[in-house]
Parts: structure tokens; C-alpha cells; sequence
């Protein structure tokens, strides 16, 4: 599809010209729980019904109706390189020709972990699974395993995916839609799930000073992207580290959404610390499922069948997801991208919070490379506390305005938004025009 091709679709939607979204949600509602396969597309924080989508291509996504987006959540992270990169279609064009998953090993599985390894500077052996949730979970299952205790922390406003024991306090989907608490998960479970506030080092002491030889592992998202963006505070990190080695618990970074984002290293690499456990997820499978765990070779040898820490799963190393994975971690490799991600995604948060403070919007930006949120806030956000303080009904009075005129943002105040490297200066420009119009509509 030609970039001509791509300017021909009418650009945004309001709710008249989304009638095939809307027949299309009533339809999913008799089929699929909220009409969603992820309670995080089903607009829950801004109201309204989702959109449908039909296709992608380069920066943008094209409804059911027709309509043109710029798209700012690139599938919740994976799509770095933009949707249907040339290097990524080809590579999964050519696996296809060879079947699609056999249950055996394949070198492709290796390949993919030569491109994570050489990447991630705490990873000496990985372990592929099918999602963020999966590599999150096994983690918890290999701290426990290695340290023989159970007790874990994890900070308020964090989010690693659906695991029972994480589904404490957490972030995303689950705190937008106010249930960061689930009902199912049974009481044994969480009671060994303590909780401290993100950048709050005295409150980690204090966990520690009573439960220090009972802790297995700390858990964190090095930079949050779940309760929207919030960065570590200088130190907080170095400090968590310190802690954690301390007491003999281990380190386990989330990086399912910063790995291959905020840098090809990940965000160990962007703060220069070295967890135990690496989480990862999205961009390593290119848009197909996948996740991965991994970490110093002796620790990693504790999983089946190399030791005796249990996990396993059909479509770990899928042929066709590591095809993905692999084209996507070697174009971020042969020409990384990060210089062109960091200067857009300054301007466009610059832009962003520009417009909102110019109609006079209690607005603040954090930002770390090309993962950004607009809080409508005064600010500073620096944990879950803060972050819950923004005010979510202009959130999304922001949001819809910026729907309509063609600009596809995450459904919560509590997410973040992703540039990738398909968004055109162009684009970026047509977005902050956008969003001074849409700000001084609602200011
Ligand atoms: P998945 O199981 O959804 O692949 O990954 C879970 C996960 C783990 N860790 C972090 C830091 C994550 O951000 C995620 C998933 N992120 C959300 C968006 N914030 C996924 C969107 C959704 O749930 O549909």
C-alpha cells in the first residue's frame, strides 16, 4: 500500500461514521465478555463503545467504517517498527510456506534467543512462552523455586498481566476499570503479595526490616507504563537493587512493555542495573503472542528439565511468532531506531502538554523514549497515589476529541502511548494540530 493509498481514507470518525463499529460491538456482546478479548480495548475509561478494526499499515489504523487513525498504541507496545513492516511480513510469509507449529525445536527458537541475549545485558539463557502474563508468572514461579520462599512485593499501579498473585494493586486495565483487586483469586493466594508505593524506597525498607528472610523477589515495571508513564526517580532503582541483594531476594524487571522500547537493552540498559529475572513480551514477537523470561545461565538452569521449576506451554517458540520476533529484533538491531523515536516523541510530548496548558488544562507529561503519557493533572505523577489524581473525565473528553480528528490514543488515562518508527514528522505535526483544537474545545 503506497502512502497515497493511505491519505485516501477520511480521517477520524465521530459516532455517525462508526455505524459498522457499533453493529459490530452489539454483535460481540452476545459473544465475548464486554464484547473484548482484553477488557483494556473495551473503552471502559473513556466511555462510549470501542472501535472495529480492519486493517493497519505503517503509523496507521483504518476502522471497519473506513476511517484513518494515527495510531498511538501500535497493539499496546509490539509495533515499534510500525504495522506491516516490510522485514517482518517477509520473514513471516517465509515460515508460513513452512508449516505453522510442529512441537518440536526449531533453529528459528534459537535464533530468537541469540537476538534477545546479545540484546538484554542480564541474559545469559531465556525461556519463550506466549504472553507477558506467562513470562511474569514462571518468573514468580523461579524466584519462589530458587529461594524456597514465598512471599513477593510488587508496587501499587504496576500491571504484569493476569497472574492470581500479582493481580494485587495492579495497574492498566485492571485500575482503569477499577477492579485492581480480583474477585477469584483466593485469600492464600494474595497473602503472600505485599504491596509498597512506585519511588517510595522508605516503604520497601519497612517490608523488608519485617519480612526480609520470607521475601523470594521484588517485582517491578522499571518505568510504569500502567498506571500511564512514570519513570523511576533518580536512585530509586540503584535502591531497589541494593535492598533486594541485601536481603537475598531476588530482582525480577517486568520489561514485557520497555524491553526493545525504551532502549534495545531494555530498561536495564537505559539505568545501567542488572536484575536476576527478565521479564519480556510484545515487541520480541513482532505483534505475534509471545513472552519470554530469562537471566545469569545458573539460575535459568533451575526451569525443567534443566532443573526442577515446572513450565511448559504447546506454542512456546511458536515458528511463526519467533519468525516475527526475530525480523523485528534485527531491524531494531541493523538500524535502531532510538535516535528518530527520542527526538519525535520529545516534540510530540512537548506539543501535547503545550496545547493542554495553553487552554489553560491542568496537564503535566512524563515521558522515557517513546513511551509517553498526558496526564490531566497538575502533577507530578511519581506513583500510583498521584497517577489516581488525574482527572479521567477530561482524559476522556480528550480522548473522543481526538478520535474524531484522526488520532487514535490508549482508551485510559491509566496507559501509555507508543511512537513508532512509521510515525512521520508529518504525523506528529497533524497530531499536535489536533490536539490544540480538541484543547481549546473542552478547556
Ligand atoms: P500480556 O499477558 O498481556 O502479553 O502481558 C502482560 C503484561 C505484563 N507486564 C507488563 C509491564 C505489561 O504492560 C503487560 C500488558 N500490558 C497491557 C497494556 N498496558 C496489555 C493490554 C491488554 O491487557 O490488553
Amino acid at each position: 500500500m503506497t502512502e497515497d493509498s493511505l491519505s485516501d481514507a477520511p480521517i477520524g470518525s465521530s459516532a455517525a461514521k462508526r455505524s459498522k463499529s457499533r453493529a459490530a460491538f452489539a454483535r460481540a456482546l452476545e459473544l465475548m465478555p464486554g464484547g473484548v478479548n482484553s477488557p483494556a480495548r473495551a473503552f471502559g475509561g473513556v466511555g462510549g463503545e470501542p472501535i472495529f478494526i480492519d486493517r493497519a499499515d505503517g503509523a496507521y489504523l483504518f476502522d471497519i467504517d473506513g476511517n484513518r487513525y494515527i495510531d498511538y498504541i501500535g497493539s499496546w507496545g509490539p509495533m515499534i517498527l510500525g504495522h506491516r513492516h516490510p522485514r517482518v511480513e517477509e520473514a513471516v510469509r517465509s515460515a508460513l510456506s513452512r508449516g505453522t507449529s510442529y512441537g518440536a525445536p526449531t533453529e528459528a527458537e534459537n535464533r530468537l534467543a541469540e537476538r534477545i541475549i546479545e540484546a538484554v545485558p542480564s541474559m545469559e539463557m531465556v525461556r519463550l512462552v506466549n504472553s507477558g502474563t506467562e513470562a511474569t508468572m514462571s518468573a514468580l514461579r523461579l524466584a519462589r523455586g530458587i529461594t524456597g520462599r514465598e512471599m513477593i512485593v510488587k508496587f501499587a499501579g504496576n500491571y504484569h498481566g493476569h497472574v492470581d498473585s500479582l493481580l494485587v494493586a495492579a495497574g492498566s486495565s485492571a485500575a482503569t476499570l477499577a477492579v485492581p483487586n480480583s474477585p477469584g483469586v483466593p485469600s492464600g493466594v494474595v497473602r503472600d503479595t505485599l504491596i509498597v508505593d512506585y519511588n517510595r524506597l522508605d516503604a520497601l525498607a519497612a517490608v523488608f526490616d519485617e519480612h526480609g528472610p520470607r521475601i523470594a523477589a521484588v517485582i517491578l515495571e522499571p518505568v510504569v507504563g500502567n498506571m500511564g508513564c512514570v519513570p523511576p526517580q533518580a536512585g530509586f532503582l540503584e535502591d531497589v537493587r541494593r535492598v533486594t541483594r541485601d536481603h537475598g531476594a531476588l530482582l525480577i524487571f517486568d520489561e514485557v512493555m520497555t524491553g526493545f522500547r525504551v532502549a534495545r537493552g531494555g530498561a536495564q540498559s537505559l539505568f545501567g542495573i542488572e536484575p536476576d529475572i527478565t521479564t519480556l513480551g510484545k515487541i520480541v514477537g513482532g505483534g505475534f503472542p509471545i513472552g519470554a523470561y530469562g537471566g545469569r545461565a545458573d539460575r535459568m538452569r533451575h526451569v525443567l528439565p534443566a532443573g526442577k521449576v515446572f513450565q511448559a506451554g504447546t506454542l512456546s517458540g511458536n515458528p511463526i511468532a519467533t519468525a516475527a520476533g526475530i525480523a523485528t529484533l534485527e531491524g531494531l538491531r541493523d538500524d535502531p531506531p532510538y535516535e528518530r523515536l527520542e527526538r519525535a516523541s520529545a516534540r510530540l510530548a512537548e506539543g501535547l502538554v503545550a496545547a493542554a496548558r495553553d487552554a489553560a488544562l491542568p496537564a503535566c507529561v512524563n515521558r522515557v523514549g517513546s513511551m509517553l503519557t498526558l496526564f490531566f493533572q497538575q502533577g507530578p505523577v511519581t506513583d500510583w497515589p498521584s497517577s489516581e489524581r488525574s482527572d479521567t473525565r477530561r482524559y476522556a473528553e480528550f480522548f473522543w476529541g481526538m478520535i474524531d480528528e484522526g488520532v487514535y490514543l490508549p482508551c485510559s488515562q491509566f496507559e501509555a502511548l507508543f511512537v513508532s518508527d512509521r510515525h512521520s514528522s508529518e504525523d506528529i505535526d497533524r497530531t499536535l494540530d489536533a490536539a490544540r483544537r480538541v484543547c481549546a474545545r473542552i478547556g
